[in-house]
């Protein structure tokens, strides 16, 4: 007798949503099999995804089942650091000695001496604050700044526009000039270049301002490349010349605009030879670009979060965020500027995170960019630090200091991640994080204008706790007994928008939920401040902010200089300027633990141009020493003419135990901070190079 064949186990799909520090957030069809993921595309239906995925996530399998996935609590036996080694413990030892420690810890040196420490590790509105929030602010912790991405360039944008919106990325395909601003949208926000290239294929011209020749930057028609820190400048050269060849819209200035008269003397301040030698460019480029700008409708500007990352980061946003208003590129749809798209969505934060739950008067807060610092010299001491969706160790600056105050031995630390990170070898108490397919949540998005619903696909694996979940039993074994503290993950997604709000109009959580996905209530083709109608004080594009007056700012754009470029002694000592933007193939830290995606990187590189080279005596894949005062990493040299001389260029975020010397670019990048919004300043570096002379560039060790 011949035996049936196995029937194939029944496959069914779920609907998700990309976690990730994305500005794409795109929609998942997750295939599921017997309770196993077996595959991830991106949903055909989401107009913003429109069926594509960015090749990290369509293996996303190989993340959720990697080898490496924390399964269990563990607590840390022998030292700290890298090589750390872990001991299983039950959920109910791992809760009880946190709720005793932090118990103790308030009761000894009170509350503020606990850190909660988190990120966008997981973007969701729960996974991202939710529980975790209403935790630390009834136990009376430290709050903590987030600034270690966007916080100065969304303070300088919302000071000239109002708040974080711009052009619906969506009409962008009929722009007919777009300015790609400090922004390798290829890497970094792959669904906003595909309608890039549509609007090129309808004829549109495409300028990259960006201080190397990236791969988006291959694919324009025209290149500026600016030195790192001077995109002030440039702004104020293009108004310059807009001014003074008076290619202004009179009507949109008079009307919906602030502070024009003070503005213009500003910029006259700035001609064009003026910021040419500031920018390291040419005059011609400066005024060809404000030509082309000014007599080209319609006309786009998408910048992004490079251009904030140094001493002028602040600056740099709201700078290039008033162009649109003095040619009226506001009028068409096409037309404007976009940072983020996250300022359309009536997010409830305080149903969500319930501030009120907080002592007063408020705890201290602690700035994330300079927890390194923190760790080590703040006052009082912090002496618990419970770290989720984030990797401290490697993405906070000045890892020296990070690494020395992690190391602290009276520092009570846990961490909760999916993984055995840089940060996870300094934990006492190592906490299983689940995955988002293995969680509910709900996602607004800063790169389009889509609500979502993210359904669990899969069970959680082995003992792994959402964010929410770890919370939710922590408040009890604190005693917590207030009613927010039972909430599901249902009640936390109908809290976590204004449902009544008319850009949510005919639309419910249930519904939602039932539906998956649904685009904001904001007219499709329209331009959002075509009658003005900004959302700033005044109503008007603030060309001159109050909001900065009050804050001891200067209430006009200037150009501030990279800090390290403004001391002498040391450019002369560490003459050259690191830049460590994004690599393709990792997201921040996460995906730069997978054997698949450390083999596309290779292994930690620097760009150096050739003279720099040459006069270093560097040869081409032989590692390089990479230092300053603050320290120093390795990496295999690249030369290249994509970067400019005096301008060098690692990829980031390499894990430091994944690294061959053991360390990465961090180890040289600063605490100090932005002009505005207290943000991270690791674009603001000043580096030497040297050749190692260890022979070629050695090869990342692959974790599985
Ligand atoms: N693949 C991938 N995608 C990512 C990330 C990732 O790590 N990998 N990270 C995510 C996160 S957290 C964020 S915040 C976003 C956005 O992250 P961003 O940091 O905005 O990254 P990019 O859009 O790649 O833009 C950086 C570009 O700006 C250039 N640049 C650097 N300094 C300057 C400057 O002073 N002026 C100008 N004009 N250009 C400069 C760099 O050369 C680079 O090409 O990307 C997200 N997407
Ligand atoms: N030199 C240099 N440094 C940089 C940057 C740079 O351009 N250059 N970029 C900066 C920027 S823009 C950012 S945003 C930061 C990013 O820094 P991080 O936010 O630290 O980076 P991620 O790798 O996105 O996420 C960190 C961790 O969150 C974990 N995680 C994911 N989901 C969950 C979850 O649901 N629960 C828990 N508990 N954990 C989860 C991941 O496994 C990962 O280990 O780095 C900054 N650092
Ligand atoms: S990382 Fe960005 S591009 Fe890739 S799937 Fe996630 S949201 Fe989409
Ligand atoms: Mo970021």
């Amino acid at each position: 007798m011949v035996k049936p064949a196995p029937k194939p186990a029944a496959t069914h799909r779920v609907r998700g949503v990309c976690p990730h520090d994305c500005p794409d957030t795109c929609a998942l069809e997750v295939t599921v099999s017997d309770g196993r993921m077996l595959k991830v595309a991106g949903a055909a239906d989401h107009a913003p995804t429109a069926g594509v995925l960015c090749t990290k996530v369509a293996f996303y399998p190989e993340r959720i089942y990697h080898p490496d996935r924390l399964l269990h609590p563990l607590r840390r036996v022998g030292p700290k650091g890298p090589g750390a080694r872990f001991e299983r413990i039950s959920w109910d030892e791992a809760l009880t000695s946190i709720a005793e420690r932090l118990r103790r810890i308030a009761a000894e040196s009170g509350a503020e001496s606990i850190v909660p420490y988190s990120y966008a590790g997981n973007s969701g509105l729960l996974g991202y604050g939710s529980m975790d929030r209403r935790f630390f602010h009834r136990l009376g912790a430290a709050q903590l700044d987030r600034t270690i991405c966007a916080s100065a360039g969304a303070m300088g944008y919302r000071a000239t526009i109002g708040a974080s919106i711009g052009f619906d990325p969506e009409n962008v395909v009929d722009a007919r000039l777009i300015l790609l601003w400090g922004t390798n949208s290829i890497v970094s926000n792959l669904h906003f270049w595909r309608l890039v290239q549509e609007a090129k294929r309808r004829g549109a011209r495409l300028i990259a301002i960006d201080p190397c020749r990236t791969a988006s930057v291959d694919k324009c028609d025209q290149h500026i490349a600016l030195l790192p820190g001077t995109d002030s400048a440039l702004a104020l050269g293009l108004m310059h010349v807009l001014i003074r060849d008076d290619l202004l819209d009179h009507d949109y200035i008079v009307h919906h605009t602030l502070g024009f008269e003070a503005l213009r003397e500003r910029a006259l301040a700035y001609p064009p030879e003026r910021v040419a030698a500031i920018c390291g460019l040419h005059t011609a480029e400066i005024e060809n670009l404000a030509h082309a700008y000014g007599t080209t409708r319609p006309t786009a500007i998408r910048t992004n979060y490079g251009i904030n990352r140094t001493a002028g980061g602040g600056m740099a946003l709201r700078t290039v965020s008033c162009l649109p208003a003095l040619t009226g590129a506001w009028r068409d749809p096409a037309g404007g500027v976009l940072l983020s798209t996250s300022g359309n969505y009536p997010v409830n934060e305080a149903a969500l995170e319930r501030p009120d739950l907080m002592p007063k008067p408020a705890p201290r807060t602690i700035n994330m960019s300079r927890i390194g610092h923190d760790l080590l010299h703040a006052q009082p001491p912090i002496k618990a630090l419970f770290v989720y969706n984030s990797n401290p160790v490697a993405v906070a600056p000045q890892a020296g200091e990070v690494v020395r105050g992690f190391a602290r031995d009276d520092l009570f630390t846990v961490v909760h991640d999916l993984f055995q990170t840089d940060t996870a070898d300094y934990a006492d108490l190592l906490l299983p994080a689940t995955s988002h397919m293995e969680q509910l949540d709900i996602h607004k998005s800063y790169g389009h204008l889509h609500l979502q619903v993210n359904q669990p696909a899969i069970a959680p694996l082995g003992e792994a706790l959402p964010n929410t979940e770890l919370f939710r039993r922590l408040a009890r074994r604190m005693g917590f007994s207030e009613a927010c503290f039972t909430d599901s993950d249902d009640d936390l997604c109908r809290q976590a928008f204004d449902w009544d709000d008319p850009r949510l109009a005919g639309l419910s959580w249930e519904k939602l939920k039932a539906d998956g996905h649904a685009r904001l209530n904001l007219p499709r083709g329209a331009a959002p401040f075509a009658q003005g109608g900004f959302p700033t004080p005044s109503g008007k594009c603030e060309f001159s902010s109050d909001m900065l007056a009050r804050a001891g700012l200067d209430p006009l754009p200037d150009f501030i200089a990279p800090r390290e470029w403004r001391q002498s002694a040391l450019a002369a000592r560490f003459p050259l300027a690191l830049i460590t933007p994004p690599a393709r193939n990792f997201l921040n830290t996460s995906f730069a633990n997978s054997p698949r995606f450390l083999a596309q990187e290779k292994s930690p590189s620097v760009l150096i141009h050739p003279v720099d080279a040459a006069t270093r005596g560097i040869t081409d894949d032989h590692t390089v020493r990479i230092f300053n005062e603050r320290g120093e990493f390795h990496a295999r040299a690249v030369i290249s003419d994509r970067v400019r001389p005096g301008v060098t260029m690692a990829t980031s975020i390499w894990w430091r135990k994944l690294s061959p010397d053991g360390r990465n670019c961090n180890e040289v990048t600063s605490q100090e901070l932005t002009d505005m919004g207290g943000g991270a300043t690791f674009y603001d570096c000043l580096v030497e190079i040297a050749s190692k002379d260890e022979g070629p560039g050695v090869v990342a060790t692959s974790p599985a």
